[in-house]
């Protein structure tokens, strides 16, 4: 299988804004699934509501694009179902640790065997960029002007908080880096998060005086590092997998 064979062409273009990188992590995901030789019938591609949560719809295979903050919870119900399938979750930081953050407390303790892939540009990007769970602190967002007065969530925290867990922090910029870690993630047979650092220009950056996707990109270069082999946890500015158990 080519990577090509995992999209549907003829619902491009996307509607992703221009300098968007939701694109390069779901070319990542498509490169990585051609690398693993996953075949389309055995794979299930799940997504919430969002930017992000459009993804299900471009992979050609059988996909499901659920309601708001829902994504972790079908998914889960579908490899109960067929354990047999791959079960791919694509969404974004709003629906996976907003108002999905119950469904993975729970999907993560309970290990199903799921990957998890989060595009977290830290803001509610298709409704016009409201503070999230994610939101840095102090940042300028719609709904916080004189910006945001309450901590992140610690999505790390979460994802290893059981004696078994992947847990991954990628990023946009560095793409072998998140293709490795997209890997490593599918080929994990337990529940594997990976927390793919991105960017929302069009709703978010633009307040921050952003003027392009690529400013952004470097943004993103300049803020995190790749840790190759974390001891414990990853400090808030590394990249790398956080994994135990298996
Ligand atoms: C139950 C429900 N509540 C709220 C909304 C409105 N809504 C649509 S997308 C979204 C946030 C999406 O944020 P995120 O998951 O981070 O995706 P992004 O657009 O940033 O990729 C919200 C609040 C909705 N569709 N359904
Ligand atoms: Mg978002």
């Amino acid at each position: 299988m080519n990577y090509k064979d995992y999209v549907k062409w003829e619902r491009m273009p996307s509607t992703w804004c221009p300098g968007c990188a939701i694109g390069t992590i779901f070319k990542s995901l498509a490169y990585t699934l051609e690398k693993l030789s996953v075949p389309r019938e055995e794979l299930v591609v799940v997504s919430g509501i969002g930017c992000s949560g459009r993804a299900a719809g471009y992979f050609d295979g059988d996909s499901v694009h659920t309601t708001h903050g829902r994504a972790v919870a079908v998914a889960e119900g579908i490899k109960r179902g067929n354990p047999a399938l791959k079960v791919i979750v694509f969404s974004g930081d709003g629906d996976l640790v907003g108002i999905g953050g119950n469904h993975f407390l729970h999907t993560s303790r309970r290990d199903v065997d799921l990957t998890v892939v989060c595009v977290n540009n830290g803001i509610y990007g298709m409704t016009g960029g409201q503070m999230a769970p994610t939101t840095p602190p102090g940042e300028k967002t719609l709904t916080s002007p004189r910006g945001t007065a309450f901590a992140p969530i610690n999505i790390q925290a979460i994802a290893t908080a059981g004696p078994r867990h992947f847990y991954a922090r990628a990023s946009v910029y560095q793409v072998n880096h998140l293709q490795q870690a997209l890997r490593e993630a599918i080929e994990w047979p337990g529940f594997a998060f990976v927390d793919v650092m991105a960017f929302c220009l069009e709703n978010f950056g633009r307040r921050l005086a952003f003027k392009s996707g690529h400013e952004m990109l470097f943004k993103v270069k300049a803020d995190f590092k790749i840790n190759p082999a974390p001891a414990g946890r990853l400090a808030d500015n590394e990249l790398g997998v956080v994994k135990h158990g298996h």
